[in-house]
């Protein structure tokens, strides 16, 4: 869709599309014994590139030589070395952001201002800040001369895939570990040009190996017999069934998985603040955020002036071309994603909750979903209770912060929660209730590589980010 006053598109000149991409083994691009699959702009249905796809056989050469490479080269290797060669990635993320975040756009379906100022610089802060951790780890609180733990195995998923490889990535680095990474079957294209960084940096061979195919390669890597630590990205279901691959083996797991995060509104929050941070919680990246703040919880007497205010906002969001700079909300990544997202809001209505959308023109081609809110919901409405993952809002009110925080912990996750007061008793009373990983005080969706990011429940375990971070990938020891 096209503005009238909208500045030009980013240009896509700055991204250079081979028509075929193969694997990243060993330093090499190579090519893959699967079948191949096309990546799939989602905003026009044009075919991006063709994909090599990895078998098992791709998967044993691939822990091989994240094997030897971490045997030879990377785990002996010390600290300060090993925090050089992230330095040089972090910098070359700087000095390719562009491309990077057009790249991403292109094949992700966000606005490309969300992929130039969220993800591709917060990309660059995890490199830099596990860069500045590599000759530093004796002091991470995990014994006098913590030890690499080998080869990690990393599946990540489609919403941020630049930032979620970087996520994975940097901290397993820093600690001496060697990479298989699997980036999401709708999303290979920014991790296959982070493979040609890896070159740039001349990375030794083997240390990042990246692995593009669909969940049958995820499930070959992560029950690969060499592996020693499974990193997942996604889905409950998917990471309850990596659970069960690694269960009875030894490995290391961490699993950061689904969310239905509740932002809550007291009525003495600063509304326009609040609403700001409404739209953002549930817009940003199309809603397919899993700390989304998914259910608004807004105190009885200001929800009628919330709702208003909400409204006339929503109506001026700009949903179209994710190459245009003033775009906010982009396309769906994916013809499956946006089934999900029309199944479970035709069930919200068809449980009674009253549907609601700005006015808005949704291009013709591509996956589009309009923003969307559902009032007069309940706790028994499905839309209360289960992951959307996308632009959809479910709209409960509360008359005390006791219900409130009964409400919140009213579901089987725990990622991330918000609370929207002027009052800091009454911030730190809610948040010490609410069960959930992170919780955001007068702010939403707010990243930072110092910060320890994971959840409760079925939102999965362990912790990303952080010094808590770094423990995912070391073995505790003193000598
Ligand atoms: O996820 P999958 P999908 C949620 C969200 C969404 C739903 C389904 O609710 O609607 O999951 O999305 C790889 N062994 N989240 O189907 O399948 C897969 O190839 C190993 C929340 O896309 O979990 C991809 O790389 N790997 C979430 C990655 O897992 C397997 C982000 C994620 O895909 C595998 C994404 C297997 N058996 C979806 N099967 C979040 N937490 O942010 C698939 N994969």
């Amino acid at each position: 869709m096209v503005f009238e006053y909208a500045p030009a598109p980013e240009s896509t000149s700055v991204v250079h599309l081979e028509k075929s991409y193969g694997l990243f083994v060993n330093g090499e691009f190579v090519d893959g014994r699967g079948q191949g699959f096309a990546t799939v702009n989602p905003a026009t249905e044009e075919v991006l590139a063709e994909v090599a796809e990895a078998d098992a056989r791709d998967v044993d050469d691939a822990v091989k030589a994240a094997r030897r490479a971490h045997s030879r080269v990377w785990g002996p290797m010390s600290g300060a070395e090993r925090g050089k060669y992230l330095f040089r990635i972090a910098r070359i993320i700087q000095e390719r952001a562009r491309e990077i975040a057009v790249l991403e756009t292109l094949d992700n379906g966000k606005p490309i201002k969300e992929a130039r100022d969220v993800d591709v610089p917060t990309a660059a802060a995890h490199f830099f800040y596990h860069a500045g951790w590599a000759d530093k780890l004796e002091h991470a609180g995990l014994g006098t001369s913590p030890r690499s733990l080998g080869v990690a195995a990393q599946v990540i998923p489609w919403n941020f895939p630049f930032l979620m490889l970087a996520w994975k990535l940097a901290p397993a680095l820093a600690c001496g570990n060697t990479v298989v990474l699997k980036p999401a079957e709708t999303t290979p294209l920014s991790a296959l040009l982070f493979a040609e960084i890896c070159q740039q940096a001349d990375l030794p061979p083997g240390v990042v190996n990246i692995l593009t195919g669909a969940g049958a390669t995820g499930q070959a890597l992560v029950g690969h017999d060499d592996v020693d630590k499974v990193a997942f990205t996604g889905s409950t279901e998917v990471g309850k069934a990596i659970a069960r691959t690694v269960a009875g083996t030894t490995k290391k797991v961490t699993l950061e998985l689904g969310g239905k995060a509740a932002n809550i509104v007291y009525d003495d929050a600063p509304l326009d603040q609040a609403v700001e941070g409404i739209v953002d919680g549930i817009f940003f990246n199309q809603g397919h955020v899993c700390c989304a703040g998914s259910r608004l919880l807004v105190q009885e007497s200001v929800a009628e002036d919330v709702l208003e205010r909400l409204k006339r906002r929503m109506s001026t969001l700009r949903v179209g071309d994710p190459l245009d700079k003033n775009t906010d909300v982009g396309a769906i990544n994916s013809p499956e994603q946006l089934a999900r997202i029309r199944e479970l809001a035709g069930i919200g209505e068809a449980e009674g909750a009253e549907r609601w959308s700005p006015a808005c023109e949704l291009p013709e081609r591509g996956y589009w979903f309009a923003p969307t809110i559902f009032t007069g919901v309940t706790q028994a409405h499905r839309i209360a209770r289960e992951e959307i993952f996308g632009p959809v809002l479910s709209v409960l009110t509360f008359r005390t912060p006791k219900e409130a925080v009964e409400k919140a912990n009213n579901t089987p996750y725990g990622l991330s929660a918000g609370v929207w007061s002027d009052k800091g008793s009454r911030t730190l009373w809610t948040a010490a209730r609410l069960r959930a990983g992170v919780v955001w005080s007068n702010t939403f969706n707010k990243f930072d590589p110092t910060s320890p990011f994971g959840g409760y429940q079925e939102s999965g375990y362990g912790r990303e980010g952080g010094r808590h971070g770094l423990a995912a990938y070391m073995e505790e020891s003193v000598r």
